[in-house]
């Protein structure tokens, strides 16, 4: 396909995200907007729900967007995103005007929890737009609530690990699974231990008409009480212990782009993160076991719809 590198240095030069923004040391948000402001062409326009990219990029009178960018609030990114689509398609039969791009950037809790619905209807209506969810894991922006998206055991100020609960009890939602049942043409989760991939799996969502998903994996050193240094370490062990699989699905194939045949402990990927270490205490054995027990079965299902069991 037009427009896929093979290498890091082979990306555009060009910086439309701008430096001098507020996202923490270590935090794995602006890589991914970076890189997805080179990988999608022009014209684009950009959506951003609240969070932590929105307030850390445009404090008045700065911003860090030299793309056209619209906030919108924390519910509703992708009916934001709709409507300027649908205007600049009219815009389009009616003047000649080429239509851009509209991306949209959102926290986890803005797309698994409280955008879901406007994000639905977008995939059933088929609107022309690449939804991407950065996520963190939790509310970070707003003092680290869990989300739908926080996993089974982190700790988060709404699911304190001690005497009473050992972390979050319940499981991460599968949002790509949700997404693809609206019957969408493209969907891939991203992690920026992988920027090729991460590249590569943008231009190609960029070259579908129609909506496409895609599920970025963000350190946190600030939520997740880790060394902001050790970012891309953990990223890329989320990828080797199977806890984060690097997947796409396009037109009813779905392939795994990091085939992870002897992955790494798990135990290896939670002991750099705060959020996960009373799990390595005995008495909590068994939420680490199901923990464990979550990953082998997602990473079994997978491989099963890649055809690769
Ligand atoms: C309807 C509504 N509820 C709550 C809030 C307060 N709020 C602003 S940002 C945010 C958390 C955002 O979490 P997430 O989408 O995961 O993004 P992050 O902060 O992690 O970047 C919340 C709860 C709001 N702005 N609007
Ligand atoms: S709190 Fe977390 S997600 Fe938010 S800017 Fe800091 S590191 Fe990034």
């Amino acid at each position: 396909m037009s427009g896929q590198v093979k290498a890091l240095r082979e990306f555009p030069r060009e910086e439309l995200f701008a430096p001098g923004h507020r996202l923490c040391a270590g935090c794995g948000i602006p890589q991914l907007v970076r890189t997805a402001l080179k990988a999608v062409p022009d014209p684009k326009v950009v959506v951003t729900a609240t969070g932590c990219l929105e307030v850390a990029t445009t404090i008045y009178p700065y911003t860090s967007w030299r793309v056209p960018w619209v906030h919108s609030a924390f519910e509703n990114a992708a009916a934001t995103a709709s409507g300027i689509e649908a205007a600049f398609r009219a815009f389009e039969k009616k003047r000649g005007v080429k239509r851009p791009k509209v991306v949209v950037f959102a926290g986890d809790g803005g797309t698994f929890d409280i955008g879901f619905q406007a994000l639905s209807g977008a995939l059933e209506r088929g609107h022309d737009l690449i939804y991407i969810c950065y996520d963190n894991e939790a509310y970070m922006n707003t003092g680290i609530q869990r989300s739908g998206a926080t996993p089974r055991g982190a700790a988060t100020t709404t699911t304190p690990a001690g005497k009473v609960i050992p972390g979050k009890l319940e499981k991460k939602k599968d949002l790509i699974g949700v997404a693809i049942a609206h019957g969408i043409r493209y969907a891939a989760t991203l992690n920026p231990a992988y920027p090729v991939d991460m590249y590569n799996k943008i231009v190609k969502a960029a070259s579908i008409e129609g909506p496409t998903v895609l599920h970025y994996y963000t350190p946190c050193p600030t939520g997740w009480r880790s060394d902001p240094a050790r970012s891309i370490e953990i990223a890329r062990l989320a990828v080797q212990t199977r806890v984060w699989p690097l997947y796409e699905y396009e037109d009813g194939t779905y392939r795994i782009n990091v085939l992870v045949k002897n992955p790494k402990p798990l135990e290896e990927y939670l002991k750099l993160q705060g959020r996960f270490s009373h799990l390595l205490l005995p008495e909590n054995k068994w939420v680490l076991e199901q923990l464990k027990r979550d990953i082998e079965e997602n990473w079994n299902r997978l491989l099963k719809l890649a055809g690769l069991a």
